[in-house]
């Protein structure tokens, strides 16, 4: 594509994309027909029975991520991680408010794109899911026992952390890099200064201690925008790759100016000798300001701290931690087979799609096979890391998985296609519809040793006619196709939560088995815990008032609170004494200016509630927990301020008896 003039480039792939929509459509009704009868049965998972693996779906402008049943599509969860989330309480919740704390405030939203399992050995083990957020740079931990977000680190000097939280093969690391280069540190310069002035970055995140994630060093390199990365393996380990594209460093209008270059690059960062850089005193500590936030395992609050340094090394103090591999043409993803010999990009601009060769990689280091350098970072002849080009492969290549038997499934974002390619002879073999416009695709363990390679799945950016329309906004969709045969086949469409670009799918029986069923109550070391009932309690600290209560089926104890007074602020901290699967209770209050909350078994959470006017205000559970749920239920009386009503809680007219405590 190299003839082409930059504008034609850029009209010829917006007109091949509508083209390749049309064309989708046209194939749509046969596709259909021929998925809906015959493959029902490979999707169907009866009443009663489980699906054969999760598949965790990231949500994109939700913030939060989708689990899913697979094969069936089924719906089993939204996890909140960078968001409030009305249903159960989080980022509302006293406890869970600190999560959410970062540099720039209170931030209870973020663009969530990918997802990544906690590998053992390059395998996926089904500890933890870590998941990105872009928009004010972020990484977080969920819990895969108790499928909750337990930590949350903040990135200093980054901006978009697009390329993030890709995994190293023992959950050493997962990264995150910059997609907006910026004033490294952020300061008032001219946007003009762009190429003088702003920097890239990429961390290196510790991760396998939880709890304990932090930033173990950053490596400043050239402004350009860092998309996408994977950790290598075999040959290649030791090794994180990231696309770039924007190497043009342009500062404004980039659909045509970061277009200009033949080739960007792949980033090719050996961590092994970042690390040994290090350790030899080349670093040097910056002054930052971040935020860690961690879920607390006892008092199941979290907590939020300030960081104030983070350690830096460039590819210039440290010789050998980077090099650039030419690659055409603004590259997305970046993506490493199983075997850990091939580095594949998706070039969006590209004819053809690249793919280097890890030892090829090596052997060029050795051999000083350079064609320049770049800020200290030495780039690689192209054909020196070559390992060859799948041709034709359609429009708009954007992601690589790969099935454990030598294929690779490549996402055609433009002629809305998934194309399957053999690895060494980069001959195509199939392609398949997609409906429409694909952006990742995911094979189950497709970016790891083993991959699952049963299906794959489509999550697709455009849905137009594939389901009943929902006013302007449309479902977004994933497709699955199974791919066991030559062919792939569709299996099934469903719609998906927020818009998925990522995800990750595990074999349920690495999840099933490990799920916490309740918190126990004796380990129960929240702040205002209480253990049993006659533990309850009210008590007055100036303006704020602290109610310990107690619910268990199906009443709170107390249920009858007089003496709060207008401008009161109330804190309702329910401890739910119930240590059964199952058994979550809920707590509203009328005129709460909060959502609900839902309290886990054995487990405290607070409600902050300031009373506005006088009068009787109702409070009830609000999740359906017994025959008697509606009975659950109770009053606040609010009085006018300086009123001389008693401070009372009381449960069927009587005051708790208290047991020593607090
Ligand atoms: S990105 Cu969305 S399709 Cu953020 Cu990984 Cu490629
Ligand atoms: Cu407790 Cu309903």
């Amino acid at each position: 594509m190299p003839s082409l003039s930059r504008n034609r480039l850029i009209l010829g792939a917006a007109l091949l994309g509508a083209v390749g929509i049309g064309y989708a459509c046209a194939g749509n009704r046969t596709s259909s027909l021929a998925g809906g009868a015959g493959n029902a049965q490979r999707t169907y998972v009866a009443p009663g029975e489980y699906d054969e693996l999760y598949a965790f779906l990231s949500g994109g402008f939700s913030g939060q991520v989708g689990v899913y049943g697979i094969p069936s599509g089924r719906l089993l969860k939204v996890i909140p991680v960078f968001s409030q989330n009305a249903e159960n309480g989080w980022g509302y919740s006293e406890e869970t408010k600190p999560m959410l704390e970062t540099s720039y405030g209170f931030i209870p939203w973020d663009d969530l794109h990918h997802t990544a399992l906690s590998q053992t050995n390059g395998e996926d083990d089904g500890r933890w899911l870590f998941v990105n957020g872009n928009n004010t740079p972020r990484v977080a931990r969920v819990d895969l026992t108790t499928f909750e977000t337990s930590e949350i680190l903040e990135i200093p000097n980054a901006a978009g952390n697009h390329a993030s939280p890709f995994v190293t093969e023992n959950t050493e690391y997962i990264v995150s890099s910059t997609r907006f280069s910026i004033p490294v540190p952020n300061r008032d310069v001219p946007i003009a200064e762009y190429k003088a002035q702003f920097r890239g970055q990429i961390s290196f995140i510790t991760a396998d201690q939880p709890g304990k994630m932090d930033i173990a060093f950053q490596l400043i390199v050239p402004g350009f925008n860092y998309d996408l990365a994977r950790a290598g393996k075999g040959p290649s380990a030791g090794w994180m790759f990231f696309s770039s594209y924007n190497t043009e460093q342009a500062n404004t209008l980039l659909e045509v100016n970061a277009s200009q270059n033949d080739k960007d690059y792949i980033a090719a960062v050996n961590y092994r000798a970042a690390e040994a850089c290090v350790r030899q005193g080349k670093g040097r500590r910056a002054q930052v300001d971040y935020r860690h936030n961690h879920m607390d395992e006892f008092t199941r609050t979290a907590v939020s701290e300030r960081k104030t340094s983070v350690l830096q090394i460039t590819p210039a103090d440290c010789q050998g931690v980077m090099y650039f591999l030419p690659t055409p043409k603004s590259p997305h993803g970046a993506d490493v087979d199983p075997s850990g010999e091939y580095i594949v990009a998706g070039g969006k601009l590209a004819s053809v799609i690249p793919v280097h060769s890890a030892t090829k990689m090596l052997a060029a280091i050795e051999a000083k096979e350079f064609e320049g350098e770049l800020e200290g970072i030495p780039v690689l002849k192209y054909n020196a890391t070559l390992a060859g080009e799948v041709k034709e492969p359609g429009l708009g290549p954007l992601h690589t998985e790969f099935d454990g038997q030598g294929y690779a499934y490549t996402s055609m974002f433009l002629s809305s296609e998934i194309v399957k390619w053999k690895l060494g002879t980069w001959e195509v073999v199939d392609r398949q519809p997609t409906y429409y416009s694909v952006g990742h695709l995911m094979i189950p363990g497709g970016g790891t040793r083993k991959p699952y390679g049963r299906y794959v799945l489509a999550m697709n950016k455009i849905t137009k006619d594939r389901y009943l329309p929902t006013g302007p906004e449309l479902a977004h969709s994933a497709q699955l196709y199974d791919i066991t045969g030559e062919r792939m086949e569709l299996l099934l469409d469903f719609p998906t939560h927020g818009e998925p670009h990522y995800a990750n799918a595990i074999d349920a029986a690495k999840v099933r088995e490990n799920q916490k069923r309740f918190y126990a109550l004796a380990e129960n070391r929240h702040q205002r815990v209480i253990r049993a009932e006659r533990e309850s309690g009210i008590e007055r600290r100036g303006n704020v008032v602290h109610v310990r209560m107690a619910s268990i089926r199906s009443h709170f104890t107390p249920d009858n609170i007089e003496g709060v007074q207008v401008g009161d602020t109330v804190l309702f901290h329910v401890t739910n004494l119930e240590q059964d699967w199952d058994v979550p209770h809920g707590f509203a209050i009328l005129g709460a200016q909060n959502a609900e909350l839902l309290i886990m078994p054995g487990e405290t959470r607070t409600l902050r509630w300031v009373p506005l006017k006088v009068g009787v205000y109702p409070f009830y559970c609000t999740d359906f927990c017994s025959a008697l749920h509606q009975e659950m239920q109770g009053y606040v009386r609010v009085s006018a301020r300086g009123s001389n009503v008693a401070l009372r809680a009381t449960t069927n007219n009587r005051a708790p008896q208290r047991a020593g405590g607090n």
